[in-house]
């Protein structure tokens, strides 16, 4: 039997008659960043990042793994790189892994009491996400930052708390440099 799904390992594209695409404008990411006035000073429609995703089952079904990957442009909202919205499991107990194709960021993980670290993505980079973990993706780069998540398909997503609460620190350029800032902002 052949798979009828299939991804590039240079370019990350997932292809084959399952592949949803979903894409994410900076009109659609209000309350994600730190400067709200220069989110909204771009054109509303600039593409912030695009999802292939291979999903067996439904999300919230068991007994499937489930793949996408993330094309998230290079760019900065104010002084903020461009970022993924950043979720907890619905499942808490839900792990994840990612591999970075192309590019380089940040990958920035909060525990539930906030406590916030980042890891750095580059080609071939693997990174567990652990359970309760929030998790979101910075591009620090110049290029689309390419990267490829596998999760249970029961996982289901949180995003609520992102919005409600934000992450622990956020990704800045100081100084022509990726800095992560601690952001006491939110809580
Ligand atoms: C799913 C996995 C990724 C993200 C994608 C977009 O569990 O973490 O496929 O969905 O990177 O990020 P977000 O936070 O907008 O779903
Ligand atoms: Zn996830």
């Amino acid at each position: 039997m052949t798979s009828t799904v299939h991804l590039d390992p240079q370019t990350g594209i997932l292809s084959g008659e399952p592949v949803t695409e979903s894409r994410r404008t900076i009109g659609r990411l209000t309350g994600y960043f730190r400067d709200e006035a220069a989110r909204a000073a771009f054109d509303q429609d600039t593409l912030v990042y695009r999802v292939l995703a291979y999903e067996p089952r439904p999300e919230g079904v068991p007994g499937a793994v489930c793949c996408a990957t993330t094309f998230l442009e290079p760019g900065l909202v104010g002084d903020e790189y461009f970022l993924t919205r950043g979720h907890f499991h619905a499942r808490e107990d839900r792990a994840e892994l990612e591999v970075t194709v192309s590019g380089e960021g940040l990958l920035v993980l909060m525990t539930e009491d906030r406590q916030t670290r980042v890891e750095p993505m580059r080609p071939g980079s693997v990174h567990h996400v652990p359970p309760r973990t929030a998790h979101r993706v910075a591009n620090t780069g110049s290029t689309p930052l390419v990267f490829v998540s596998y999760w249970p398909s029961e996982t289901g997503h949180d995003y609520q708390t992102v919005v409600a609460h934000g992450f622990g620190a956020r990704v800045r350029r100081v100084d022509g440099h990726p800095r992560v800032v601690e952001d006491v902002g939110h809580r």
